[in-house]
Order: C-alpha cells, then structure tokens, then sequence
C-alpha cells in the first residue's frame, strides 16, 4: 500500500495543493512564494526521505501568517491521510540535530492526541523577510492536523536561521523515525488500546 496523499485546500486566503509520499527519497518541489519557508520544506523532505510537492499561492501583500499556517494545516492533514490506521509503523521517533551552535531537539508520538509543546526562543523577530513567530503557527497546525504529539526543544543557538533549520531538521528525523515500518509489529496497530 502505497502512504501518500494529496490534498488540495482553498480558502479566500490561501490556495494549497500539497502531495506526500511517506516512503520516498527525500524529493521536494516546494514553490510557497516564501523563500525561507521554501528552504525549510524542502530541509524537511530532505531529511525525512519524504517525496513533497507543496505549490501555495497565498495572500503575501497582508503577511506570511495565512500562507505559513495553512501550509502547516495541508501537510498535516496529509501526514494522517498518508499513515492511514497506523498498522506496523514505529509511532514513537525522537532526533537531537545540531546546527553550528544551534541544537534543536523533537519527540512524537503518532498517538491521534494532538499537541505542540514549543521550547523556542528566537533572538531575532525576522528571518529575511519572515517572521520568527510563525514557525511555532507552522508546527502547531502541523501537529494538530496531522493528530500527533510534538515537542521541540532549542537546546543551545544565537542565530535565527540556525535554530529554525535545526528544529526541522530535528523534526524530520524524529518523522522518519515514527512512520518507518517497525517489522517485529507485522500489521499489529502499536498501542494497548489497539488503535490510535
Ligand atoms: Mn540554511
């Protein structure tokens, strides 16, 4: 069974056409007309050997609030399309990524239980033209639409730019780590309850 998804969502603010493939080899093809936002995505596929394609047009002239959140929405509801019922996959995946002096910690849990705990301080409001705050608005619609438990740890970092990419590249890893198979699992759901 192949774990992809596509997902298109139009709102009278943004227009996403988002398509994951779980098991890819880390292809991206991001165009969110928001550079560092691109660079980030494409950082994420990158490290979580995931196949992403995400073409968003958003309402840029107010800021990059609506484009940078409903991303976060659509890749999340495309993460939970793509892991279906959960069967035989890891559930739990954790990774400690340094950058220079920026080092960025993230745990998940598949679990259906959505949470973001953020543990970062950015000492710059910008990055190029983007806002520091809205990478805490990206994860959380991630984690929210997405029904996983995630937490992100800045352990150390100065430089703004270094401490984003740590936190998705950390966050990747710890995907990559969650969705992979688990083959002493078969097709068993990972969980007491017998579903997630
Ligand atoms: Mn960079």
């Amino acid at each position: 069974m192949p774990r992809t998804a596509t997902i298109t969502r139009t709102t009278s603010e943004t227009d996403i056409t988002l398509t994951l493939d779980l098991d890819g080899s880390g292809r991206a093809e991001i165009a969110t007309g928001i550079g560092f936002l691109d660079h980030m995505l494409t950082a994420l596929a990158r490290h979580g050997l995931f196949d992403l394609s995400v073409a968003a047009k958003g309402d840029l002239h107010i800021d990059f609030h609506h484009t940078t959140e409903d991303v976060g929405i659509v890749l999340g509801r495309a993460l939970a399309q793509a892991v279906g019922d959960k069967r035989g996959i890891s559930r739990f995946g954790h990774a400690l990524v340094p950058m220079d002096e920026a080092l960025a910690e993230a745990a998940i849990d598949i679990s259906g239980r959505p949470f973001l705990a953020w543990s970062v301080a950015f000492r710059q409001p910008k990055i190029g033209e983007m806002d520091t705050e809205l990478f805490e608005e990206f994860f959380r619609a991630l984690a929210f639409n997405a029904a996983i438990n995630l937490h992100i740890t800045q352990k150390a970092g100065t430089n703004a730019h270094h401490v984003a990419e740590a936190c998705f590249k950390a966050t990747a890893r710890a995907l990559r780590m969650a969705v992979a198979p688990d083959p002493r699992l078969g097709d068993a759901i990972p969980s007491t309850k017998g579903a997630l």
